[in-house]
């Protein structure tokens, strides 16, 4: 084999041993691919709320990376009852229209999975919640009360 090939090789299959393997994650996080996640009580939190739980468990808010982990969170979601959805780590407060994360020092989002017509900043929009029936994003007033789940 060439060595491009075989570096190839080699890296498809460190990934699938990475996702196959899992990791392990301390009760009650439950692990997914190569994170850990937190899920919320039923109690409904504001997002300022939610971000310090996250923060103070040595995790973040929930930043939803691609369509694979967030199907298994819409899963999750639904097992655990959450009526409304979560909050997610991203917000525009810094400059509107313009979302960032929250772990990732102000990064810009690579996969979002905005709801039809959103985000629209209805009276003055600046945090992100996850919506639990049409598994799409909204933005909503960061006073709000939510779910939220944490990852690390
Ligand atoms: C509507 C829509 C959203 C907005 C929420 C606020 C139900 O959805 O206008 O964009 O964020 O209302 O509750
Ligand atoms: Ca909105």
């Amino acid at each position: 084999m060439g060595s491009l090939v075989c570096l190839m090789v080699v890296g498809f299959l460190s990934v699938v041993i990475q996702y196959t393997a899992g990791i392990r994650c301390q009760h009650p996080w439950i692990p997914f691919g190569r994170n850990c996640y937190y899920f919320s009580s039923k109690k409904q939190v504001t997002f300022f709320v939610a971000m310090d739980a996250c923060d103070s468990m040595g995790g973040h808010l929930l930043e939803i990376r691609n369509k694979l982990e967030e199907n298994w969170i819409s899963k999750q979601i639904k097992k655990k009852g959450y009526n409304r959805g979560v909050w997610l780590g991203f917000h525009d407060m810094n400059h509107e229209g313009q979302f960032v994360s929250l772990s990732s020092g102000g990064g810009n989002l690579c996969y979002s999975n905005w709801h039809q017509w959103e985000p629209n900043d209805a009276g003055g929009e600046d945090c992100v919640m996850f919506i639990r029936q049409t598994k799409t994003w909204n933005d909503l007033k960061c006073s709000k009360y939510l779910n939220y789940v944490c990852k690390k």
